[in-house]
């Protein structure tokens, strides 16, 4: 069903060889003038692809680079300008590759270094940029530093790469702290039968590194020019704000109720940036465009932006408005403080309004009836993995209709995949199936990240609706076949078909097109409108029709059938045909 993938020539990209290894000097060099100063990341609309779920070449019901090689036709047919790929190092999984033991390699599973080579050649050819994600707050266990650590004496070398520390109690049977992991339980755990612990924010499988430790960060540098030389556009940066911990280690006041998991010790500490400046620095020193894109979970938009300081971070998603409900006030809030906080750095917002840690868009903005409190480990669980009585039809439209307002507003866009089809979450795999260590660290209170982890649907008709295998690592529901790629590119009203026209429109009409203008309508609080370049987007939250006035044009995009009035929860793109005099 897929048509011939468009060939596009992006500066900067330059296709590289299959199985070559490409340096820091080889033809991704060409036009460096222009690149440097209109960096291409900075309107860039990318695709997360969370690799186990994508499409499974090898059919062994696990996603991999060969699949998603073969598939990429499906990117360019979308009009995206790259992708991003969860972690696919070698990694015995306990987080799906967010326990990395070889930090210079691919997993087997997804076909080795050869694979993403591979795909590196097959993306540049099509003119879409890869990057990849590093995880650098902790490996995995199985790491070869972290086994030497394990054989190794208390205070020894190899276990200052790590954090170690006596526990309290009189045999040191008792955490040497009070941090939580933000999986659930300790953040601790025991060697043995020893006085002695480690830390580990997440699972006990991820020891975190000792970034006050020169050698980790020697390493990690070396880890980044590996990528870089290989070939990568960029790097997601794993929690980027955590790596530093507080000095002293000392106990974090929380709340006796249990009312909120923010531990202020364990991360967003001031030397972290320093880490961040030699990375940048890195990156910088090649001849093309690296963005280093953080995953930055911090209480307020302001302390984001400290992450995105000129010699800092490229980017870093905006969270602000993924935790945002469906609310016009309270979306044109967190767009405003976004815009205003964010842009005073000179980096992009980076607008997304979903990922692998959270439930997808629809089920977020369809939750009718949320099911109490959510018992999460994690600080901002239960605002993104809320559950409950979802109206899917009702998430959808909603859907929808963020994601064009989203695609209008100025900076880059990532989306995950699965996104553009409309998914809803899989609220109801059978707890046998569920594999998140967020599942089973909060003793099944939490149900973690499985249901939007469900590999995706190709075509309706097959095995495995088309993944690749007939029997996949998460179970597909029946009604996943709803929802299959070939049957929303025959549907020109799907949710597929509306997100590639959002983005050619995008690049058509808002290439370069500069800040927003919102636009004030005081007797429809529930329209959210804004003019940027040659468009005006208008939402509406409220469920009734809004006529917007024809001086604002004629609709180009609507994410809902219209010939008049916008409908309720709709988003309209409209073009004047002579543009509105400024005011
Ligand atoms: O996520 C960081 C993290 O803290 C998430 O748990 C986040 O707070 C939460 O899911 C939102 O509710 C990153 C990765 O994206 C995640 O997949 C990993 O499990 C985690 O780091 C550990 O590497």
């Amino acid at each position: 069903m897929t048509q011939p993938a468009a060939r596009r020539s992006v500066p900067g990209i330059a296709p590289v060889a299959r199985g070559a290894m490409p340096s820091q000097t080889v033809p991704s060099d060409a036009e460096p003038s222009v690149a440097r100063s209109d960096p291409w990341w900075r309107e860039a609309v990318i695709y997360q692809v969370y690799v186990r779920s994508f499409a499974d070449g090898d059919g062994d019901g696990v996603g991999d680079l060969v699949g998603l090689t073969a598939r990429l036709d499906h990117l360019t047919r979308l009009g995206v300008d790259g992708l991003w790929l969860n972690p696919c190092y070698p990694s015995p999984g306990a987080d799906h590759g967010y326990d990395v033991a070889d930090y210079m390699n691919i997993d087997e599973r997804y076909g080795g270094l050869a694979a993403l080579d591979a795909l590196l050649a097959a993306a540049h050819d099509r003119g879409l940029r890869v990057l990849l994600d590093l995880v650098p707050n902790h490996c995995s266990a199985e790491h070869p530093w972290f086994q030497a650590a394990l054989a190794a004496a208390p205070g020894s070398p190899e276990r200052e790469r790590f954090i170690f520390r006596t526990g309290r109690g009189p045999a040191g049977e008792q955490p040497p702290n009070n941090w939580r992991s933000v999986f659930g339980g300790p953040a601790w755990t025991r060697v043995g039968q020893t006085d002695q612990w480690y830390l580990h924010s997440f699972d006990p499988s991820q020891p975190d590194f000792n970034w006050r430790n020169e050698e980790v960060r020697a390493y990690f540098d070396e880890v980044l020019r590996f990528w870089f030389d290989r070939g990568a556009d960029g790097m997601r940066i794993d929690v980027a704000h955590m790596l530093v911990k507080h000095p002293d280690l000392p106990d974090w006041p929380f709340p006796p109720d249990g009312s909120a998991d923010y531990n202020g010790y364990a991360q967003n500490q001031p030397e972290v940036h320093e880490v961040l400046r030699r990375w940048r620095a890195i990156a910088d020193s090649y001849q093309r465009q690296i963005p280093l894109v953080g995953e930055v979970w911090v209480p307020t938009v302001t302390d984001l932006a400290r992450y995105l300081r000129p010699d800092e971070l490229s980017q870093a998603f905006y969270f602000d408005l993924l935790m945002t409900g469906w609310d016009a006030a309270a979306f044109r809030a967190s767009v405003s403080r976004g815009l205003a906080e964010i842009d005073a750095t000179g980096a992009p917002v980076t607008w997304t309004l979903a990922n692998h840690d959270v439930h997808r868009t629809v089920t977020r903005y369809g939750l009718v009836r949320p099911e109490g409190t959510v018992g999460s480990p994690d600080p901002v669980g239960g605002a993104v993995r809320a559950r409950g009585e979802v109206d899917v039809a009702r998430g959808l439209r909603r859907a929808r209709a963020a994601l064009l307002l989203v695609l209008a507003l100025p900076g880059s866009v990532y989306l995950y995949q699965g996104e553009e089809l409309g998914l809803p979450e899989v609220l109801d795999l059978p707890d046998e199936a569920r594999q998140d260590p967020i599942w089973f660290r909060s003793g099944g209170t939490e149900y973690g990240r499985d249901g939007c982890r469900v590999p995706l649907p190709w075509r309706p008709d097959e095995p495995g609706l088309g993944f690749g295998s007939a029997r996949t690592w998460l179970p597909q529901p029946a009604w996943f076949a709803e929802y299959a790629v070939t049957r929303q590119w025959e549907d020109a009203s799907s949710m597929l078909n509306l997100c590639a026209r959002a983005l050619r429109e995008r690049r058509a009409r808002l290439a370069g097109a500069g800040p927003l203008e919102w636009i004030e309508i005081p007797q429809r609080p529930d329209v959210v409108a804004f003019r940027r370049g040659a468009i005006t987007s208008v939402t509406v939250f409220g469920d009734e029709p809004y006529a917007a006035p024809p001086e604002w044009g004629r609709i180009v995009l609507a994410s809902a059938p219209t010939d008049g009035p916008l409908p309720g929860e709709s988003t309209a793109w409209l073009v004047a045909d002579t543009p509105p005099r400024p005011r």
